[in-house]
């Protein structure tokens, strides 16, 4: 039988072959770059056993940021032909060869959860750090809302890259123009398990569209087709300005507008209650249509510092009911599928954002029960990417990072 100590150890091993040295990738393979939200959960791993690694994870991610505040949702570090698309489809300027968009901003929230372990190291480490998450955050908030709420511009933002969130918006437009391109991801793992050619044209297609607009938000906000206030990029943005206030506030950092922020972020959380679904939902900006769909980022309200008793009773009843909680899409809806990705199966990553937030609201008995439901898939079906919520069996990439630091920060304690 395996044991938590010989987990524990197979975890921390995990982190350490995927260390690129300052940085470290999903995967080996399929993910060969740094992304954004893998990286800050990376960091939270490493505080376990090195803590000076975990705040070198963040400094290099932030090393990519952007002149205008932006931080990029890959760093392509080195060249590799195994991903695709590549820097050279991209077509961005920056200081490390990037793409044009973001991921969820949690890497304040895991940098306050770093800082805690160690104030005194930590205080050292986010005077440098802190500055460049303030222009992050500021960077979202003049570029990303809509009535409050966080807008995403490509699926690939969300981290959900092919949730039902967005079908009608992708149905709504044409890459009939895309041109011909090779996927690499299918190369890697079983194409059933990845999003179809159909969504792939159409993350090409806006990946197209920034390139030629120079990644200008201005006019990316005037011409895309594509912009969805969404539970994952509003809840993670509260959350992390919650998260900055706090830090900041306690180290004498500069906090200005931050108070105010909270408050139009909670005002857009609001936009996103879904009151015929009875739960947190996708809102199509430019269509005004809710997605109608339940995904695991509804329940990431906790994380933004938000209640609500109707997504707690939705939560203990999927703890109840379904086998591996907590799946990326309601069972009971036409779009779920069980194996495809953001379709339906579950992700040890988003459960434990799920489950930090519980902590952080004081629902102490649902964020363990959480965690040890969590700490059962990986200790029985291993470090894989993702999960099938009904069978437990693992799916995509194995070896996986975000999924050792789960377990090590998260759901591999006593
Ligand atoms: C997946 O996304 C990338 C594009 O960013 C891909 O499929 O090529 C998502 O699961 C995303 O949430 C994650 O950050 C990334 C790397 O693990 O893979």
């Amino acid at each position: 039988m395996t044991t938590t100590h010989s987990l524990g150890q197979a975890a921390r091993q995990i982190l350490t072959q995927n260390d690129k040295g300052s940085y470290t990738i999903p995967t080996k393979g399929l993910y060969p770059y740094q992304w954004n939200w893998d990286s800050a959960i990376a960091a939270l791993g490493f505080a376990e056993f090195d803590i000076n690694r975990a705040w070198v994870e963040l400094e290099t991610l932030f090393s990519g940021q952007w002149a205008d505040g932006m931080v990029p949702h890959i760093l392509f570090h080195q060249p590799d032909s195994g991903y695709f698309p590549g820097p050279d489809v991209w077509g961005c300027g920056g200081p490390i060869p990037s793409s044009g968009i973001i991921q969820p901003p949690i890497a304040a929230s895991m940098a306050r959860r770093i800082w805690e372990k160690d104030t005194v190291a930590g205080a050292s480490r986010m005077v440098v750090l802190y500055p460049k998450m303030l222009a992050w955050h500021r960077w979202i908030m003049q570029w990303r809302l809509d009535r409050g709420a966080v807008c995403t511009t490509h699926p690939w933002e969300t981290g959900r890259d092919n949730a039902p969130d967005w079908d009608n918006t992708m149905a709504r437009m044409n890459a009939s123009d895309v041109g011909e391109y090779t996927r690499r991801d299918t190369a890697h793992v079983n194409s059933d398990d990845r999003p179809t050619k159909f969504d792939y044209d159409r993350y090409i297609k806006l990946v197209q569209l920034g390139r030629k607009l120079n990644w200008d938000q201005a006019a990316l906000r005037e011409q895309s087709p594509f912009r969805v206030a969404d539970p994952t990029m509003t809840f993670t943005t509260l959350g992390a300005a919650r998260d900055l206030l706090a830090m900041g506030t306690e180290l004498g950092f500069d906090t200005i507008g931050l108070a105010e922020d909270i408050q139009t972020l909670e005002a857009g959380a609001a936009t996103l209650w879904n009151t015929d679904l009875g739960a947190f939902d996708s809102r199509d900006v430019l269509s005004g249509e809710w997605a109608e769909c339940l995904s695991n980022a509804s329940y990431l309200c906790w994380l933004g510092g938000i209640e609500s008793d109707q997504m707690m009773d939705r939560l203990r009843n999927t703890l109840e009911t379904v086998p591996y909680p907590v799946p990326s899409n309601d069972p009971d809806s036409d779009t779920f599928d069980a194996r495809r990705y953001w379709r339906g199966p579950t992700w040890a990553v988003v459960n434990m954002l799920i489950g930090l937030g519980l902590e952080q609201q004081g629902h102490h008995a649902e964020a363990a029960e959480l965690a040890r439901k969590t700490g059962a898939l990986i200790s029985e079906h291993g470090f894989a990417e993702y999960f099938d919520p009904l069978s437990g069996s693992p799916a995509g990439g194995k070896s996986f990072t975000w999924t050792a630091a789960v377990w090590l920060a998260w759901a591999g304690e006593e």
